[in-house]
């Protein structure tokens, strides 16, 4: 009687025991957060800096219609390109992306300060200014047009050699 009276004592400890430990490791593993996918379009790349040249495209807005100037441009993969709004706001720099190889979007992406989609955000006021790099992109031609005004015929050809 007293013997087992001991064990069934010794045996509420360990329970006591497993008790508490089990507690303790429900509360630890309870926060479960399952972290938001990566957006596709921007993947894994990081801003690559120009190395080249720096080349100016106006755009502009005015009773001639609405354009890049120049419309065709030529450059040098590692150089710079600076849009300018000049008049007829707002405009924008956006990647047609039928003409961007799919190994191309992310630096692509990353390389255009602030841009959803290979979208820059709108230039509102004359003189405002974005630049972007063509380091690290793959020499191609490349179409590029003004969202507000592609209806309008605002577009550009982008040559990278
Ligand atoms: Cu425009």
């Amino acid at each position: 009687m007293r013997f087992k009276g001991i064990a069934l004592f010794a045996g509420a400890l360990l329970f006591a025991a497993c008790g508490g430990s089990e507690t303790k490791t429900a509360d630890t593993t309870t926060p479960a957060v399952t972290p938001a996918p990566a957006p596709a379009a921007t993947g894994t790349a990081t801003f690559m800096a120009p190395t080249g040249t720096e080349h100016t495209v106006n755009m502009v807005g005015d009773e001639k219609g609405y354009r890049y100037e120049p419309a065709s441009l030529t450059v040098k993969a590692g150089d710079a390109i600076k849009y300018v709004m000049v008049s007829g706001a707002p405009h924008n720099v956006a990647f047609d992306a039928a003409t961007v190889p799919e190994d191309v979007k992310a630096q692509l992406n990353a390389n255009m300060p602030n841009a959803t989609d290979m979208s820059s955000p709108m230039m509102m006021n004359p003189n405002e200014a974005w630049t972007m790099s063509t380091t690290g992109i793959k020499p191609g031609t490349y179409s590029i047009f003004c969202t507000p005004h592609l209806a309008m015929g605002m577009k550009m050809e982008l040559t990278i050699q």
